[in-house]
């Protein structure tokens, strides 16, 4: 057979474990996996290993502050760019509602932009932060049967939050077209009761954030959606989860055979609430909601990543650009409330993860590529055209050193960030060699793909069978 490429000799992990062999790619497909195959592109993967190309399934890109006002520090091209750097070949960000927007026209709005200057491939979650019955009855079923199989619901902030009805009516039309909803989870009113206590104590520095934001917060709100998913069964997925509480309740929710799926990030594993211990505005850096928490929780959550309880965990990427001095660009010394929450990890969450959960001895390389890649593929319907490596799926494939050692750093970064909260924490294991679609696009420090060749990922139906739930 005729290959375009041919990766030679690495230890390929495929869905049933890993094999040394080679994977052979013809029109940026996956053509073959086997021994002795040859082309005029060769690359030598002897003592590499070769994975799935990562999907962060999670991230928002060119997406205004959930607070208003503030956009994201990146846009699709250096977003894109740093996710390829760090091991990805697909992206998922928002196509972010504001109540009174058409989401039709927002999605084309995303699209565009996306189209224009993501490197490597996207699709885009439904942000639905303003149900009315035209959107209900018209325009999320046209745009899910569009083949945009996700929903977010926010059950915070004031600028997205829907009510429980106002879920309840989404998830009948997630079930009835086949989409997953995906939530960001904690009660609000609790937020707010915490924020006016730690205001009227005068503790409003950016480091009191993760006090406003308690665990009983994503608790009450695990605890609610776990009821309303008796009521309507769609397969809903849990975002950022971030307490041990709240993944015990989804832990019973599922033995009562309820379809929720749970996301953690790279965050909640490696940074805690000591991290923002300081003074001042630095602290911002580390505002993320849910907060930062402490080092028992990330114990907690190492363990559902092991037992599988988790089934993906995403980076969560949505920096801000602070100064040179460390302030936030648009506001020199903000409160906790007035710091648009988020932190950058489309780089760094594959690295961390490979470090933190293979290189320690906690998780296999399958269950590796179940969780930066594979399970997201198959939630968000992706599968098996992306996620798995497989004969006749896109060759979007990465090439680890499971060696190599990095110190994380913000100037190893591509993103327009300016920091990485991970400053100093050194992994074990990187991404070398990165292709999309058969292409070598990140190769060491090179990097050969033009804004605008990234394509609109549209799913024909979700493929949950092989997630845990
Ligand atoms: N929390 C969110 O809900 N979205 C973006 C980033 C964050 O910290
Ligand atoms: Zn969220
Ligand atoms: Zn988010």
């Amino acid at each position: 057979m005729e290959l375009d490429l041919v990766i030679r000799d690495g230890e390929v992990v495929l869905p049933e474990g890993p094999r040394r062999c080679d994977v052979g790619v013809r029109d940026g497909l996956i053509a073959t996996i086997g021994q002795g195959l040859g082309a005029d592109h060769e690359i030598d993967a002897s003592g590499r290993l070769i994975l799935p190309g990562g999907i962060d399934s999670h991230c928002h890109i060119e997406q205004e502050s959930s607070l208003g006002g503030v956009m994201t520090a990146d846009d699709f091209a250096s977003a894109t760019r740093s996710a390829a750097f760090g091991g990805n070949t697909a992206v998922i960000p928002f196509a972010c509602q504001r109540k009174g927007d058409s989401l039709t026209e927002v999605v084309e709005g995303y699209r565009a932009l996306a189209e224009a200057k993501a490197h490597i491939d996207f699709t885009f979650h439904l942000m639905v932060t303003d149900p009315t019955e035209a959107l209900l009855r018209r325009e999320l079923p046209d745009l899910i049967d569009q083949g945009y199989r996700s929903v977010k619901l926010y059950m915070a902030y004031e600028l997205m939050r829907v009510s429980d009805l106002q879920m309840l009516q989404v998830m009948e039309v997630a079930r009835d077209h086949d989409a997953l909803v995906v939530v960001h989870a904690e009660n609000w009113d609790v937020i707010q009761w915490a924020t006016a206590r730690l205001v009227a104590e005068g503790h409003t520095e950016p480091r009191f954030h993760p006090s406003s934001h308690p665990p009983e917060a994503e608790l009450d709100a695990v605890q609610r959606l776990t009821c309303l998913t008796s009521l309507v069964d769609v397969p809903v997925l849990v975002l950022h989860m971030s307490t041990p509480g709240a993944v015990e309740e989804l832990r019973r929710a599922r033995a009562r055979g309820a379809r929720m799926y749970a996301e953690t990030c790279p965050q909640y594993l490696y940074l805690t609430a000591r991290n923002m211990e300081i003074s001042g505005p630095e602290a911002a850096k580390f505002c993320c909601s849910p907060p930062l928490r402490d080092s028992a929780t990330q114990e907690a959550l190492w363990r559902g990543i092991g037992d599988r309880l988790f089934d993906v965990v995403s980076s969560d990427h949505c920096p801000y650009s602070y100064d040179e001095r460390g302030k936030l660009v648009n506001s020199a010394n903000p409160t906790f409330k007035q710091v648009p929450n988020g932190l950058p990890g489309l780089e760094a969450r594959l690295p961390l993860l490979f470090s933190g959960g293979v290189s320690s001895g906690r998780i296999s390389l399958q269950r590796f590529a179940e969780l930066s890649a594979t399970n997201a593929a198959r939630l968000y319907g992706l599968y098996p055209r992306k996620g798995v490596i497989a004969e006749g799926s896109d060759a979007d494939l990465a090439i680890w050193d499971p060696g190599q050692q990095v110190r994380l750093e913000a100037s190893r970064m591509h993103d327009a960030a300016g920091y990485t909260p991970y400053e100093g924490i050194e992994v074990t294991g990187w991404p070398t060699t990165v292709i999309s679609r058969g292409r070598v696009i990140v190769d060491g420090d090179s990097f050969d793909a033009e804004p605008g060749r990234g394509e609109l990922l549209l799913a024909e139906a979700l493929s949950l069978d092989g997630v845990a739930a």
